[in-house]
């Protein structure tokens, strides 16, 4: 079998162009590295005085190619790419176009000027997956546009406009033609080599470069991969730019094995797997343009601004004037706060606001292709609503619930076309929450669930499938997490303890913070209506802060105290003599829990519940988990989610730890072999 190089290179009317094909963003795996050594070279040999390198795909070079990191592969690196473009006798111009990302850019910075199309996408995100960039970028770029600059894109991993490129000397000129035709012309008028490489840092007022390691030293922790990338880049200005790529290389290679870059590339291929549909026969694509939102309040009005954002035609339904007018005004006021901030211009919020519609008239429902019900959190008032949209909607439209655990099943059986019926989880705010659960009840029709995947993919979200089952996936795992918590409240541990240990493990927020934040009531409310099973161990903690009227921040009180919306850092001696209670009566002797512990026992709840949901077949791919825990509840992305923690660790040993879990749960404890996770695709 001939293997055809992705590298094609041909001279054209006296310009060689360099062509590269790997599909689908000319991503430069190994292949594509040897193909543009060896087309460089034969240019080198060849008449023509110039060269043009561009994509095809309608993309120039979206970087490295990812899943070769999890592996050494013999051959040429990146940087011997680099290396033999700058070293080439005869001038190279890179046609930009799409993305020209990580190792494209250092590849455009390589040759000798660079034609952008309008449309295309610069940036150098390597620290998004852990890493730096490998291949001169941390010497390169600040070499063109000075330290303070250079260590916003890269630590910032920011994604420039060809403009904003243009603007920093990044690329010599922009245009809206073909780019092949452009580069052509611009390489017909090139008459020398001029390198990046051979550029001095700029000077420039030390105060603006610490600002900029101010920006990024406190993002986040656990992030080696910019600690790494501030010095390096600092390092250009004094070191000749061979010693600077000695030590980025190392870095690079060093990170590239990293704990944190295993986890961040993990979760890269994870969030693109969620986004594709079940692999089945041709789907009958449903359009979705006009969306109805049932219900005006924060859920309601989050939602409608989440669909106005991704340019949906939006109609806020209520049945009362006053929820409408409260929920108009949100919405109107967010794209205030919007054009104030500087976010939005004044046209692109009047345009979101141009295509929205509140209206207290259901005939208006008929326009919808979507509705989405975003009423109260009760089973009797969501069936209701459904009947009443089954009337008004039109035969074809899709009706989804919002629910965040009820039976979607049920719901569904309140209308004449369940097919049609499929729950969008939402999560608050709606607006800026990733994460979207759809709901795949057992009569939804493949055609729906095909339908609001692509929705949700329009939306920009991560529309994770999730079986009808209590609590779908994340909040299934969230009560398994925080029931153990809650355990350990009873065994010796303060809330600030619990939480401490949580956040130190990277966690955005420790649970009983999270609960204080939510409202105590909710949980309260939804715990009177569940069945108390007498071998369950029930943690009645939450119960007594409730009946006292401490209902977490919205009361000033909850598991903590709050002066002027402030947050006491200890629990109040009332709180701990209802924590110590607690465990009296349960005749519980108290005991000191340390991090580490607290952290496991918390861990080993998610990685239980997470094997039980692939068991049940609630989740499909354990992938997914991982992306719901991340987007959905703070799960530290250094860290992978709660299945990448599980696969680090060693099989056997876990499987006794969670066994352990037993002691602590109760006969209603249910163990799960925890196989599954380690055997389903990733
Ligand atoms: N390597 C391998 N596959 C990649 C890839 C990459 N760099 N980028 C995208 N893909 C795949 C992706 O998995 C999906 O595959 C398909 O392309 C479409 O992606 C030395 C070391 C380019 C803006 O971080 O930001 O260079 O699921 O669904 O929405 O310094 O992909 O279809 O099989 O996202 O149009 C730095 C990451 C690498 C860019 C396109 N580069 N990619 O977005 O499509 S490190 C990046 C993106 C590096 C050097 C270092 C986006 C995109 P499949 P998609 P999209």
């Amino acid at each position: 079998m001939v293997l055809i190089s992705p590298v094609q290179g041909q001279v054209k009317q006296g310009v060689y162009v360099i062509t590269l094909d790997n599909p689908p963003v000319n991503a430069i795996s190994i292949s594509v590295r040897r193909g543009l050594i060896s087309a460089v070279n034969d240019f080198e040999q060849s008449n023509a005085q110039v060269a043009v390198l561009v994509g095809s795909n309608g993309t120039f070079i979206a970087g490295a190619d990812i899943h070769e990191f999890a592996r050494t592969s013999d051959g040429p690196v990146l940087l011997d790419v680099v290396r033999v473009i700058e070293n080439c006798k005869k001038p190279i111009v890179a046609a930009l176009q799409g993305a020209v990302l990580g190792g494209g850019l250092e590849v455009a910075l390589a040759c000798d000027a660079r034609i952008a199309h309008v449309d295309t996408v610069i940036g150098l995100p390597e620290v998004s997956l852990g890493i730096i960039p490998g291949a001169g970028g941390t010497q390169l770029l600040p070499r063109r546009i000075g330290i303070s600059r250079a260590i916003d894109i890269i630590c910032g991993a920011q994604r420039l406009s060809a403009e904003e490129a243009k603007h920093l000397r990044l690329v010599d000129s922009v245009v809206c033609s073909d780019i092949l035709v452009a580069a052509n012309l611009f390489a017909r008028n090139i008459e020398h080599k001029s390198s990046v490489r051979d550029e001095l840092v700029p000077n420039e007022d030390p105060a603006l470069i610490d600002q900029a390691i101010n920006r990024y030293t406190k993002l986040g922790r656990c992030r080696p991969a910019i600690a790494k990338a501030i010095d390096l880049i600092q390092a250009a200005a004094r070191l000749p730019i061979e010693e600077g790529l000695v030590l980025e290389s190392a870095a690079f290679l060093e990170l590239r094995k990293s704990q944190e870059a295993q986890a961040l590339r993990h979760l890269f291929f994870a969030e693109k797997t969620c986004r594709k549909p079940p692999q089945t026969k041709e789907v009958a694509p449903i359009p979705i343009n006009t969306v109805c939102v049932i219900g005006a309040g924060t859920m309601g009005t989050g939602i409608a601004i989440c669909l106005l954002d991704a340019e949906f035609s939006v109609m806020l339904l209520e049945q009362d004037k006053e929820a409408l007018d409260k929920g108009e005004e949100r919405i109107f006021s967010h794209y205030q706060k919007q054009v104030e901030t500087g976010k939005l211009s004044p046209v692109e919020a009047s345009k979101c606001l141009s295509h929205l519609l509140c209206s207290l008239n259901w005939e208006e429902l008929a326009k919808a292709d979507l509705v989405i019900e975003a009423v109260y959190e009760d089973m009797l008032v969501k069936q209701d609503v459904f009947k009443k949209i089954d009337q008004f909607a039109n035969p074809n439209a899709i009706l989804a619930t919002n629910t965040s655990y009820l039976s979607v099943d049920k719901i569904a059986l309140a209308t004449t076309r369940p097919k049609r019926v499929i729950g969008l989880h939402f999560f608050s705010p709606a607006n800026v929450m990733k994460l979207l659960e759809i709901v795949n009840a057992k009569q939804t029709c493949l055609e729906t669930l095909h339908a609001v995947i692509a929705f949700g993919n329009r939306l920009n979200k991560y529309p994770v499938v999730t079986k009808d089952s209590f609590g779908f996936i994340g909040n299934r795992i969230y009560n398994a997490y925080r029931t153990q918590c809650e355990f350990m409240l009873e065994d010796g541990a303060w809330p600030e303890e619990v939480d401490a240990a949580l956040v130190d493990f990277g966690m955005a927020m420790g649970p009983f913070t999270v609960a204080d934040l939510s409202g105590l009531d909710i949980a309260w409310r939804m715990r009177k209506t569940q069945r108390k099973n007498q071998e369950t161990r029930y943690v009645d903690i939450l119960d007594t802060l409730c009946e006292l009227g401490r209902f977490g921040r919205k009361t000033s009180a909850g598991y903590y105290d709050y002066t002027n919306g402030k947050k006491q850092a200890n629990t109040s001696e009332l709180v701990r003599q209802i924590i110590e209670n607690a465990s009296q009566r349960r005749r519980i002797k108290r005991r000191t829990l340390n991090s580490k512990h607290i952290q496991n026992r918390a861990l080993l709840s998610m990685v239980n519940e997470a094997a039980l949901l692939m068991r049940e077949g609630v989740a499909q791919r354990a992938s997914d988990i991982d992306v719901v825990f991340v987007h959905g509840y703070g799960f530290p992305r250094w860290q992978g989610g709660p299945v990448f923690w599980a696969r680090q660790q060693d099989r056997q040993q876990l499987q006794s730890d969670i066994a352990g879990l037993a002691e602590h749960g109760g006969n209603s404890f249910v163990l799960a072999d925890i196989s599954i996770l380690f055997e389903s695709s990733p």
